[in-house]
């Protein structure tokens, strides 16, 4: 019998929550072969909430998922956890200062980073989702110095795939033909969606489009803008799509990335590209054995620097700022 992994979800009775769960428990997060046990993480509040989603989970009958508990306690939902997604996070309220969103989300990640410190499993692995994502993810490890580093990640696989999506649109190509396109930066509208080492039925992207015009004006602002225009058209936050980034993330990072192509990820920087380290900064990446690696070599060009500095230099303002309120 293979062990069943303890998957955490927090924010679990939230909308990327409803659209996660299930297909954790079908075994898309994980594998066919791997049963899974559910921790529900909530406030209070949404436990009522969390548990009519568990009902729902168990008329679904799926044949991996070995086990569903609820809590509104961190040490306790993180307790023994394997894979960790962290989900809920207090969104900007009317009139609310950055200062302000950021030391709401301490509150959230910083209590969170000790639970995991003191009771997740040895090989715990965490992908922050909930905004400010990166940053959020920042206070978590600072938090849990018992944990290897590099096992704090944020989401920009959304970003990725939405890039993935208006490039193929653009070139007439289908997804799967599209290879090696890489989110830079912080999961703001700083980003920098980076198609010059991207390739489309193996031509390279930036020669097949060939089109700058529409790199500036529509793709890069597109791709950074269009959390805004779901929101604009669906009355409500990207929420399926946000669980099917999250499971690509961690699919790929306990599976490895398929041989010959790379994916985006927000992992802690190790000076790579000029990347101060330990920024949780997103870069081109693969995975093996488990682990993230940046891809290493590549040439960034003069229109790529600048945008990759600005975002960066976000995401620094960010710790700093995180620093003063001695959240980290
Ligand atoms: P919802 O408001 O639907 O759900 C959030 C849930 O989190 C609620 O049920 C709430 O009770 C719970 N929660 C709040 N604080 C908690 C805590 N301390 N412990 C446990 N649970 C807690 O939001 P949803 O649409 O699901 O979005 C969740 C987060 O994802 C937001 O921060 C959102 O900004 C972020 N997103 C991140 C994306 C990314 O690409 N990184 C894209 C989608 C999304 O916007």
């Amino acid at each position: 019998m293979t062990q069943p992994v303890n998957v955490t979800v927090t924010g679990a009775a939230g909308q990327i929550g409803y659209a996660l769960l299930f297909r954790i428990a079908s075994g898309q997060l994980l594998g066919p072969d791997t049963p899974v046990k559910l921790r529900l993480l909530e406030i209070p509040q949404g436990v009522k909430a969390a548990e009519g989603t568990a009902m729902e989970l168990e008329d679904c009958a799926f044949g991996l998922l070995e086990g569903i508990d609820i809590f509104d306690d961190p040490t306790a939902g993180f307790a023994g956890a394997n894979v960790a997604l962290l989900v809920g996070a207090r969104p900007r309220g009317a009139g609310m200062e950055r200062g302000d969103l950021l030391e709401a989300n301490g509150g959230i990640f910083g209590p969170q980073g000790k639970a995991l410190n003191a009771g997740a499993a040895d090989d715990i692995r965490v992908l922050v989702v909930g905004n400010p994502a990166n940053t959020n993810a920042l206070i978590a490890q600072a938090n849990a110095p018992d944990i290897p580093a590099e096992r704090f990640t944020a989401m920009t696989r959304l970003d990725h795939n939405r890039a993935l999506s208006q490039l193929a649109g653009k070139s007439g190509a289908a997804v799967s033909e599209i290879r090696n396109l890489t989110i830079w930066g912080n999961h703001s509208a700083t980003q920098y969606p980076d198609i010059f080492h991207a390739t489309i039925g193996g031509r390279p992207a930036a020669e097949v489009v060939d089109d700058q015009a529409w790199l500036v004006d529509t793709f890069i602002p597109t791709v950074a803008k269009r959390g805004a225009a779901i929101i604009e058209a669906r009355g409500a936050s990207s929420a399926a799509s946000a669980a099917n980034a999250a499971i690509d993330h961690v699919h790929d990072w306990v599976n490895g990335t398929p041989e010959g192509s790379w994916t985006s990820a927000a992992i802690p920087s190790d000076g790579s590209y000029g990347v101060p380290e330990g920024l949780i900064s997103s870069f081109p990446v693969t995975s093996t054995g488990g682990a993230w690696q940046i891809v290493q070599g590549l040439d960034v060009n003069e229109f790529s620097r600048a945008r990759i500095d600005a975002s960066v230099a976000e995401l620094a303002e960010e710790r700093d700022a995180v620093k003063g309120l001695g959240l980290i």
